[in-house]
Formats: C-alpha cells, structure tokens, sequence
C-alpha cells in the first residue's frame, strides 16, 4: 500500500503541483480546497494517470471540515503519513489605516486557524499510526515589514510559531512538523500581489518567481524517509547519519 499525502489548497498554484508531483510518484493523495469542481478535475485527472486520488470539498477555516478531511483519507487509504497545510490567503491587500477588519482577521481565520485545525486533527491520526510527516507553508512576509501585508505577515509569522511547537510537542512519537518560507512562486497569488503594486515584491519581474513544481519537490524531500516511496529515493542512510548527535 503506499502513502497517503493530504494536500491542502490543492486547486491550483502550489497545493495543485504538490498533488500531482506527490501522486506521480506512487503517493495517494487527498485533494482540499472550497472550489469542488477544480479539485475534482484534477483528481479525475490524475486518477485517469493510474494514480489514487481523491477530491474532499473544504474550507480549512471551518474546524469541522478539516476534521473530516482527516478522517476521510484515513478511511479511504488506512493512514495519513503527509499533512501539507497549505491553504492560504493575502487578499485584500491594504494598509492597516485603510483595511477592514473582518477582511483583515480572514487572513487569521484561513492562515493560521486553517493550519491549527490540520494539525489539531492530524496530529492524533499520526501518533496512533507511529509517525507522520507535516508540512506548513509560511513565507518570507514572516519575516518581513513589506507595506500592505500585515494581514499575511502577521498570520504567516504564527504559522511559524505553530509549527515550532507542535514540532517540539510530536518529534518525539516521530511526527515532523516542518515550516517552509517558499520565497515568490509563479501562481495566481503573485500575480494578484504584482496587479496591486503595493510593495517592492509587487514590483519583481516575472523572471524572479520559481515554478510552483519546484516547490512541490522540496515538500516530498521534506517528507524524508516517508518520501521514500515518493521520491524512489532512499534517504534513509543519510537521515539516520545525520541523527547521530
Ligand atoms: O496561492 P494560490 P499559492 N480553505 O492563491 C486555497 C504560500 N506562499 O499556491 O479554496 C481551503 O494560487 C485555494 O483554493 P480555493 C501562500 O501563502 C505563496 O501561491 O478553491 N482552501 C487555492 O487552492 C499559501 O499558503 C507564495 O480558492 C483554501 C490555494 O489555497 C501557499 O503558499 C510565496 C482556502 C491558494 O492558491 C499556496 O499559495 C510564499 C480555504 N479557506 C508562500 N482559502 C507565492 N505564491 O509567491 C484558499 O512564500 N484556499
């Protein structure tokens, strides 16, 4: 049986080359997002390759949903060995003096909640199982003070936090819980943020953003030993050298 990768954000951008790269690559995958027709696509597509695939409609803001996200894949493929929360949001960019605060406080909902509620509910599935591997998507504004982004800096400097500590509180029953910062990464996100014009990042040529598949590989080889089946790749040898303290 392979391994089963839950992606978040899966209907385009990097949640959708993360599924495909994933399943390419002997994985089955569980596809989310609130767009039900493009994930379904996608997962029919992949099916038609030869690969698992399954669509499950969700908003990750809603704790609920991503609750029976979880359960369904552990349902349908007997285990979750890859969380990627990777379900996200900018919009609306604007300056805190002109922003609206329940627009501002949605980017908390999805950013930071979102990634919460995957680790809340994936977290118990792995530890039971014996391990897992989870991977959150932060971004370089973690680390920034780009105007018009405190919405997206503030969430995304949580999920950094977060993925701190639940790393510390699972590392131990062999649960990774691993933070990205992808860098800009040509999807509709930075083609949304460059139409606004409102920061330095706004104004890099298109030359400068890395395909979103490249990303995708850096998450399976993040995945380690999990990645394995994914990659055809053993990194076994070389995770246990670099274990030795
Ligand atoms: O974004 P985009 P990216 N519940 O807009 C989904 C981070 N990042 O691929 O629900 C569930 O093309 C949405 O689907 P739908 C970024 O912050 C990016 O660039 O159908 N899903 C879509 O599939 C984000 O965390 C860059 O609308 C929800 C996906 O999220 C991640 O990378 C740089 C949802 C967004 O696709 C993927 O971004 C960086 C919800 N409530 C970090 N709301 C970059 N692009 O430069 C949205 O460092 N989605």
């Amino acid at each position: 049986k392979g391994k089963t990768a839950i992606i978040t954000g899966a209907s385009r951008g990097i949640g959708a080359a993360t599924a495909r790269y994933f399943a390419q690559n002997g994985a089955n995958v569980v596809l989310a997002a609130r767009s039900a027709d493009k994930i379904e696509t996608l997962a029919e597509d992949l099916r038609k390759e030869g690969h698992a695939a399954r669509a499950i409609p969700c908003d990750v803001a809603d704790p609920d949903a991503v609750k029976a996200l979880i359960e369904d894949a552990k349902d349908a493929f007997g285990s979750v060995d890859v969380l990627v929360n990777n379900a996200g949001i900018i919009d609306p960019i604007s300056r805190i003096e002109d922003s609206d605060p329940s627009a501002w406080g949605k980017a908390l909902d999805v950013n930071v909640k979102g990634v919460y509620h995957g680790l809340r509910y994936a977290i118990p599935v792995m530890k039971a199982q014996g391990g897992g591997t989870i991977i959150n998507i932060s971004s370089g504004a973690a680390h920034s003070t780009l105007e018009g982004w405190s919405h997206y800096a503030a969430s995304k400097a949580a999920v950094l936090r977060l993925t701190g500590v639940a790393n510390t509180e699972n590392a131990a029953d062999g649960i990774r819980v691993i933070g990205i910062s992808p860098g800009t990464v040509a999807t509709d996100m930075i083609r949304y943020i460059t139409a606004t014009g409102v920061n330095a990042v706004s104004k890099l040529p298109e030359s400068a953003h890395i395909p979103a598949d490249w990303v995708a590989k850096a998450i399976a080889v993040l995945c380690g030993p999990v990645g394995d089946d994914f990659l055809g790749t053993d990194f076994t040898l070389k995770t246990d050298e670099g274990r030795k303290l």
